[in-house]
C-alpha cells in the first residue's frame, strides 16, 4: 500500500500529489501537519525524525523531504522521458530542482509568510517588496529558459516543471500585483490545463491566511 502524507495545502505535499497523479499512481492520502497536527507522535516521528510533511510510504519503503520524493518517483515510476538512462540528461531537469529550492522557493516563502500569512498590521511590506524583486528576477530567468522550449527541461513536463510550476500559483493568488513575462505565462497556462495541477496546486489556501503558526 502507498501512502502521502501531509496537509494538501503544504506546498511541498502538492508537488508530490502532482506527480503521483501524473504518474497515475495509486495512493492514500492523509491529511497531516497544520491544522490537522499529528507530526509530533512516536508513530510519525519514527517516519520522519524531522516531524515534517511530506512522507512517502511506499511498500516498506518511508521516504522524505519532497524533492528526494519527487527523484524516487520517477526513478521507481517514471517512463524514460521522466527517468532517461543519461546521468547527464537527468541533470537537465535536476538543476532546475535545485534551483528551486535553493533560489525561487526561499523568495517566494519569505513572500508568502511575510504577506500573506502575516495578520495586516503585522507586515514589513519593505521586507516583502525586497523578497518579491527576487522573485520576479527569478520569474525572468525562467522566461529566458522558456525560449529554448515550451517546457523548462524540453517538449513535455519533467520534474522541472513540478517545483518551479508549484510556486506560480500561491506567487500569482496571493492578492500582490505579479505579471508574468509572456513565457512564463504561457507555460503556466500549459500547467494550468493538466488535472493534477488543477486538483492539488490550484486548490483553495485560504485557511493559511493571516495564520501565523503551521
Ligand atoms: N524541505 C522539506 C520541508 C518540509 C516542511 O517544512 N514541511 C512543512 C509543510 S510545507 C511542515 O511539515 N510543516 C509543519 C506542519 O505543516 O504542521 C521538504 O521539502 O519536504
Amino acid at each position: 500500500m502507498r501512502k502521502i502524507y501531509g496537509r494538501t495545502t503544504s506546498f511541498n505535499v502538492q508537488k508530490v500529489l502532482w506527480l503521483a497523479d501524473e504518474l497515475s499512481l495509486e495512493y492514500e492520502h492523509l491529511e497531516l501537519g497544520g491544522r490537522f497536527g499529528g507530526l509530533d507522535t512516536p508513530e510519525f516521528t519514527r517516519l520522519n525524525p524531522m516531524q515534517k510533511v511530506p512522507v512517502l510510504v511506499d511498500g516498506d519503503k518511508v521516504i522524505w523531504e519532497s524533492h528526494t520524493i519527487l527523484r524516487y518517483l520517477i526513478a521507481e515510476y517514471g517512463d524514460s522521458n521522466w527517468y532517461p538512462d543519461s546521468v547527464y540528461e537527468r541533470s537537465i531537469y535536476e538543476r532546475w530542482l535545485d534551483w528551486s529550492q535553493t533560489a525561487f522557493q526561499p523568495a517566494f516563502m519569505a513572500v508568502f509568510w511575510g504577506y500573506y500569512r502575516k495578520p495586516s498590521q503585522k507586515r514589513d511590506m519593505a521586507v516583502v517588496e525586497k523578497q518579491l524583486n527576487k522573485c520576479i528576477g527569478c520569474l525572468s530567468i525562467l522566461d529566458r529558459q522558456l525560449e529554448n522550449a515550451r517546457y523548462l527541461a524540453g517538449n513535455f513536463l519533467t520534474l522541472a516543471d513540478i517545483p518551479t510550476g508549484a510556486v506560480i500559483y500561491r506567487l500569482t493568488e496571493q492578492g500582490l500585483e505579479v505579471t508574468l513575462p509572456p513565457l512564463v505565462a504561457a507555460w503556466y497556462a500549459n500547467l494550468q490545463r493538466r488535472s493534477g495541477y488543477q486538483k492539488w496546486i490550484m486548490s483553495d489556501f485560504t485557511e493559511l491566511k493571516a495564520r501565523e503558526e503551521f
